[in-house]
């Protein structure tokens, strides 16, 4: 498959030179999308994934919440059966695409198939491969759902992509012979999506249930960085098979673990806004993330050098849960007032700037403290005072409260005697001066009716002396 003067060889050492694409380094934000048959009961108890829903019901003893949920709603029904009742008979879009434009993202990831096999688009290896119709043009919404929202996508700002789940928990040929599935299932699927979609990323998953090996996934990296139509632009991940995540691959994935630290290997923390990526009926608002909560998170791992793949499940009808969608236009809002912190910023000298003592702005989520520093000389209270991103001469400080006093030090940072800094939720220019290694900056009075958008704010620097 690969030629003699291919300039990436099937194997890691190779592959793992690829840079990371420009355009998905300067993106940052993306929205995730599970949506398929799970789609349908949504439902899990909180605190698990509603899209696991079939290997719970496969798994599940008599008492099992998802056994007794399906026994209820759907009698004798199998998992399979929910497929007519996924059916889109709402979904829009171009109203998806505008809200994704309107959140900020600069792309999306949706799910082509996830481990039930389920695909969103007619592939021929699925039909052949199971023993009913299992696809999305032929059972439930009777469409091209991919073809249908990148067309959409297309037409914005944003760009499209796939995530892909390598295995399959009861496709007969995987559980037959996973190698002859990976060779005539997996890649050859892949590749059809390659070859009709050409998504902008390609997320695979479900690989740890075999090696990279079995599934052939450095020839196939070969050929999609040498030969694919979207060899130069396409970004994929680190899940290639057993032992590979966080050790070969392009984008590491952390998955609910927006702190592990990859020393500069970029990574993209993906998470639901609540505690599941397919929609779950079972979480009520308080298990949302709020808009602040997500957009300091943005700000966490941007400030670290990483991207946030934000996490939305549609239902079976092809509606956005209204909060979801809520959530989105409030993380634009304040992207379209602090957009330039973000997008294409490359990590500072120093990511965050600690403070200690003051507990009013931890962010609490799921649990954890996001926000506190449990290593800090002062453990239990040390919070991030701001994060810093970086761009073409300007610094930028990210504030996750506004200063007390309408003053803030920001330390070990050298200006131009010229430089100007800005608070842009005013346009407002700020005075500061210089005390020792130091900068102390003064804000205006706050004044709710003149800050565009709360939530965080920003100092832009001109003139940093790097
Ligand atoms: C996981 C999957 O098992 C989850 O269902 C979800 O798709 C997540 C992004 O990856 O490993």
């Amino acid at each position: 498959m690969v030629t003699v003067n291919a300039q990436y060889q099937s194997n890691w050492q190779s592959l793992d030179k690829r840079p990371v694409p420009e355009w998905y380094q300067d993106a940052k934000f993306g929205i995730f999308i599970h949506w398929g048959v799970y789609s349908v009961p949504a439902y899990s108890p909180v605190g698990s994934y509603a899209e696991w829903y079939q290997h719970e019901l496969k798994s599940g003893k008599a008492d099992n919440a998802v056994v007794k949920y399906q026994k209820e709603k759907y009698g004798n029904q199998s998992y399979y059966d929910l497929a007519k009742y996924f059916k889109a008979e709402l979904f829009n879009p171009t109203a998806w695409a505008n809200l994704f434009e309107k959140s900020g993202a600069k792309y999306v990831v949706l799910t082509s198939k996830h481990h039930d096999g389920f695909c969103l688009w007619p592939s021929k290896e699925a039909d052949r491969d199971w023993s009913f119709p299992w696809n999305a043009t032929e059972v439930g919404p009777k469409q091209d759902l991919i073809k249908e929202l990148f067309t959409a996508i297309r037409k914005t700002d944003v760009k499209p992509g796939l995530y892909y789940s390598l295995y399959e928990w009861y496709n007969p040929l995987y559980l037959k012979d996973p190698k002859a599935y990976a060779k005539t299932h997996a890649i050859a699927q892949m590749k059809d999506l390659i070859d009709n979609y050409h998504p902008a990323v390609l997320w695979t998953d479900g690989d740890w249930d075999q090696t990279d090996t079995t599934w052939q996934s450095t020839n196939f990296l070969s050929w999609l960085y040498n030969d694919s139509p979207v060899k130069d632009s396409i970004v994929t991940y680190d899940r290639w098979g057993r032992g590979v995540r966080f050790h070969h691959g392009e984008v590491y994935t952390p998955e609910y673990s927006p702190d592990i630290n990859f020393d500069g290997h970029y990574f993209e923390e993906s998470q639901g806004m609540g505690y599941s990526y397919g929609f779950n009926i079972a979480e009520n608002a308080t298990d949302y993330s709020s808009a602040q909560a997500l957009i300091l998170e943005l700000s966490d791992i941007v400030s670290r050098g990483g991207n946030f793949l934000l996490d939305i499940g549609p239902t079976a009808d092809g509606t956005i849960p209204a909060i979801m969608q809520e959530r989105l236009l409030q993380i634009g809002k304040w992207l379209s007032v602090n957009g330039e912190a973000i997008y294409g910023t490359r990590p500072w000298k120093n990511s965050c700037q600690w403070s200690a003592g003051n507990r009013n702005y931890e962010i609490k989520r799921k649990g954890s403290v996001l926000l506190k520093e449990t290593i800090d000389p002062d453990p239990g209270y040390a919070v991030k005072q701001m994060f810093f991103t970086y761009k073409a001469d300007d610094l930028y400080c990210i504030l996750p409260m506004y200063p007390e006093n309408n003053k803030i030090t920001i330390k070990n940072v050298s200006l131009q005697k010229n430089a100007k800094i800005t608070l842009l939720a005013t346009g407002q220019n700020l005075s500061w001066k210089k005390v020792g290694e130091n900068i102390e900056v003064s804000l205006p009075a706050y004044h709710p009716n003149k800050i565009k958008v709360a939530d965080a704010y920003v100092l832009k620097m001109a003139g940093v002396i790097k």
